[in-house]
């Protein structure tokens, strides 16, 4: 249109990536051709999402996956798409995802350094309901003389060389980080197909009055989580306003939220889920990363620092608080006055 200015600097993430690459003089490209792989299941997986109410693909695929869910249709694909992509790429020596029960091993892929956790399709409880619902994914490399065991996989994520997410809402959002590095949000322009990059170096906001949990657990939270949030909720200082709250119950997008305006997201262990409800390898700790590595914090149900955590197992669980860096010292401080109290 007249006058309308053209963005000419355009940075693609496939560009973004081989920048990042060359920073390196010792990277083999290994990495990038594994982030090409994601980048590929991203894209397709944004499409069956578009077309999903049009071609029938929600409602029950009838089996059910390792939590238990009835598996929806695009839970079924994304999988599969997911596995496949990691697979031909080469790349990838094992993946973790939260559709399958086992570690799946990909031994065809000779000399690979890289194990992925993943979570193709969080929140597919929401789909019905056009609800934003997104792809969590996590990137560990392999010990130096490993051959690619599960044990490669069960690191802190301290340990991730990069983590990051898609979010399938108005347009598909990608949000990445590697170790050390910053977070950057990348856009997918459906017309050339190609993720543009639109949030460069993503910093959460210090604080913000905004908390995001599912207040339909309190009866089965501990009493300092519920001093805690009922303290949000006050106005007993001068000046001092109650909190907002905002819980989609898609933690994709209660997380992209609280990465773009700040607050606190919370998902607490309670008497219900002692061990909490949200995935360590392929929810807590590739959102840990994002948040720290955009200045925010994640913490455990203990206040552990959640990329310290190590899993046992490949579906472990953990209680996460994760947003705004005032915010999680908040809660840092109620749980300790009321472990003194106690
Ligand atoms: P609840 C979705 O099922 C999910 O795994 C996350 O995406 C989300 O944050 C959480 O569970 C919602 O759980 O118990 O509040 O419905």
């Amino acid at each position: 249109r007249e006058g309308e200015k053209v963005n000419t600097h355009i940075v693609t993430l496939t560009r973004f990536l081989t920048e990042e690459q060359v920073k390196h003089k010792e990277a083999t490209g290994d990495f990038t051709l594994l982030c090409h792989a994601l980048q590929f299941s991203f894209k397709s997986i944004a499409y069956y999402i578009r077309r999903a109410t049009l071609v029938n693909l929600m409602g029950l695929a009838g089996s059910s996956n390792s939590t238990g869910d009835d598996q929806k249709k695009l839970d079924v694909i994304s999988n599969d798409l997911f596995i496949e992509a990691m697979r031909s790429s080469g790349k990838c020596a094992l993946l973790v995802s939260e559709e399958e029960e086992e570690v799946i091993y990909f031994p065809e892929a000779k000399g690979a350094r890289y194990a992925v956790a993943c979570d193709p399709i969080d929140g597919s409880s929401n789909l019905d309901a056009g609800v934003s619902v997104g792809t969590i994914f996590a990137i560990h490399k392999l010990a130096e003389d490993s051959k690619g065991v599960k044990e490669d996989i069960l690191k802190p994520g301290t340990e991730l060389v990069a983590s990051g997410f898609t979010m399938y809402g108005a347009s598909a959002q990608l949000v990445i980080t590697m170790k050390g590095g910053s977070v950057n949000g990348f856009t997918l322009d459906q017309g050339i197909g190609e993720f543009i990059l639109t949030h460069p170096n993503m910093r959460i906001p210090r604080k913000r009055a905004i908390y995001s949990v599912n207040e339909g657990n309190s009866l089965y939270w501990e009493d300092n989580v519920k001093n805690y949030f009922e303290s949000l909720k006050k106005a007993d200082e001068p000046g001092q306003k109650p909190y907002s709250s905002r819980y989609i119950g898609s933690m994709v997008a209660d997380a992209y939220r609280t990465l773009l305006y700040g607050g606190i997201f919370a998902y607490p262990a309670d008497k219900k889920s002692p061990k909490g409800k949200l995935r360590i390898l392929y929810e807590c700790a590739p959102m840990a990363m994002v948040f720290e590595n955009a200045g925010g914090q994640a913490v455990d149900s203990k206040m552990n620092r959640m990329l310290e955590v190590v899993p046992e197992h490949i579906h472990d669980k953990a209680g996460i608080f994760m947003g705004s860096y005032d915010e999680v010292e908040k809660v840092k401080a109620h749980h300790k006055v009321s472990a003194i109290g106690k």
